[in-house]
């Protein structure tokens, strides 16, 4: 069976089968719940907890949030102990939601594409100006367990493969990294989605090392400039914040993982992150959009 037609696809859309990269609401209706979830890592468990304490699904674990859109902002894999229970939790959730109008996706980090890299080119090297690095390599390096990496059907990596980097969900840009980098790929959220997808589909060794290196970049909008780089990508490519993961807030605050209670805008509330930093014993922070800071 083709992957596309066990893909979910958003209500009234007349796309083709596959990614609809602009979701928006049907016109006089109420957009339907919008959630979004951070770098899960493995994290099973935790990840399970938090989506029940939203009543995004039932104490069975199967999808009990209607017509609600969920989305993963990228590296469900790696660090944690069951990144391949993750990719089916999410691939298993989207198939319980999009018969009752909802829909679970993901999108492509840079630790998915370090994972399929790793399973696709393994020990080839590639000759980079630092000197020659292989996926599996790097992978390892990074956080990669063989248990996710053995787990992995050709069904899951193909899948995984076709993810989009991005999405605009109603006035919100959805993306893995704080970077600029993914302009390098289009001006639209349709070009970039088709270009990073065009180079994992087609690409060699060193064109996925190029997509990597690019989706690892962080920080852009943080700094003098930042507020001037995240207005930049949402004038060029829509929406009026962009939401990330990638760059874990604790690491943004300087402070314990332990203290991480909720996501983090910043950029003149321009940007807001959601990566709790829980593979290193912060939250799962599972995020309704728009995204209000707790009165203190
Ligand atoms: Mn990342």
């Amino acid at each position: 069976m083709p992957i596309s037609s066990s893909e979910p696809s958003a209500p009234g859309s007349t796309a083709p089968a596959g990614f609809v990269p602009v979701e928006s609401a049907t016109p006089g209706a109420a957009p339907s719940p919008l959630y979004v979830v951070g770098d899960v890592h493995g994290q099973y468990g935790p990840l399970l907890a938090t989506l029940a304490a939203n009543g995004l699904v039932d104490a069975d674990g199967h999808w009990s949030g209607g017509t609600t859109r969920l989305w993963f902002l990228g590296d469900l894999t790696d660090r944690g102990p069951d990144g391949i229970g993750v990719v089916r939790l999410v691939r298993r959730l989207g198939g319980e939601a999009a018969p009752v109008g909802g829909r679970v996706d993901t999108l492509l980090g840079n630790h998915e594409i370090l994972l399929l890299g790793s399973r696709r080119f393994g020990d080839e090297l590639i000759d980079l100006p630092a000197g020659a690095r292989s996926f599996r390599t790097t992978w390892q390096l990074n956080g990669g367990r063989d248990s996710d990496l053995d787990a992995l059907t050709d069904d899951e990596a193909e899948w995984l493969t076709e993810r989009a980097a991005m999405v605009r969900a109603d006035d919100f840009l959805l993306a893995h990294s704080d970077t600029v980098a993914y302009l390098d790929y289009g001006d639209s959220v349709e070009q970039i989605v088709a270009a990073l997808r065009a180079e994992l589909v087609d690409g060699d060794a060193p064109r996925w090392w190029e997509c990597f290196r690019q989706l690892t970049r962080r920080h852009d909008f943080r700094g003098e400039d930042g507020v001037a780089r995240v207005a930049e990508m949402l004038d060029t490519l829509g929406g009026h914040q962009y939401v990330h993961g990638h760059s874990p807030i604790p690491e943004h605050l300087a402070v314990d993982p332990s203290e991480v209670t909720e996501p983090l805008l910043y950029a003149d509330g321009r940007a807001l992150s959601v990566d709790g930093g829980l593979f290193a014993g912060g939250p799962c922070l599972v995020t309704r959009l728009p995204y209000r800071a707790a009165a203190r």
